[in-house]
């Protein structure tokens, strides 16, 4: 969180993690292309020549007020790529609100897992506070091979942690997420500044 008191602006930031495909420039795409543009800057996305992201997705929006100031949340994706690793902890550094988007896939179980416990370690090396708001999505559940919601709960040993499900690539369940993440980071915001 960053507040330019000059300018009356709260800056949030929001990281889309995950395993490499499971769909996170899928979400900032949906959401840059259903909001208003008077609302949204564009989308910069830094791209391999596969169209695999290279170091992260960015896209800005702007909420109404809150306490009299103008918050603006920045929306980042990781590349998911096991060789980006350092990317990715950059990119999630100072994040307020993370959005873990596990693929369904059944063939890709061990990367969800793989990835979640990746991201966890970065937390905790980045000192991000352990609450963290943190929304699990489970993309791409037109997939006929798709695990089952408690099969993934399982798999990455989730207790409370809501969990979205998502058809990504339709636009089907990206504002949810969205929604309950940025939810969570302002309810958390104002409890602070409270
Ligand atoms: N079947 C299906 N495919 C999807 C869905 N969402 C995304 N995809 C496809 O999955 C592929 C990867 O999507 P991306 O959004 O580029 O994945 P990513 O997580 O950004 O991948 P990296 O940048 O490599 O980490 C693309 O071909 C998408 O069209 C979905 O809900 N269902
Ligand atoms: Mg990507």
């Amino acid at each position: 969180m960053f507040i330019n008191w000059q300018l009356r602006e709260l800056n949030l930031k929001v990281v889309y993690y995950g395993p490499a495909l499971s769909g996170k420039t899928t979400n900032l795409e949906q959401i840059h292309s259903h909001t208003n543009p008077k609302q949204r800057g564009e989308l910069v996305s830094l791209k391999t020549r596969e169209d695999r992201t290279l170091y992260f997705d960015f896209l800005q929006l702007e909420l109404g007020k809150i306490s009299g100031l103008s918050p603006k949340i920045h929306l980042y994706t990781v590349p998911g790529q096991s060789y980006y690793e350092a990317s990715r902890k950059l990119v999630l550094r100072g994040a307020d609100g993370v959005v873990f988007v596990a693929d369904s896939n059944r063939n890709r179980v061990n990367e969800n897992l793989e990835s979640w416990e990746n991201m966890k370690a970065h937390l905790i090396s980045l000192n991000i506070p352990s609450d963290l708001p943190l929304i699990v999505q489970l993309n791409k559940r037109d997939l006929p091979n798709a695990m089952s919601i408690p099969e993934l709960r399982q798999n990455l040993g989730l207790n409370g942690n809501p969990v979205f499900e998502s058809i990504a690539v339709q636009g089907k369940g990206v504002f949810n997420t969205l929604k309950a993440i940025i939810n969570g980071v302002v309810m958390r915001v104002q409890r602070e500044m409270a």
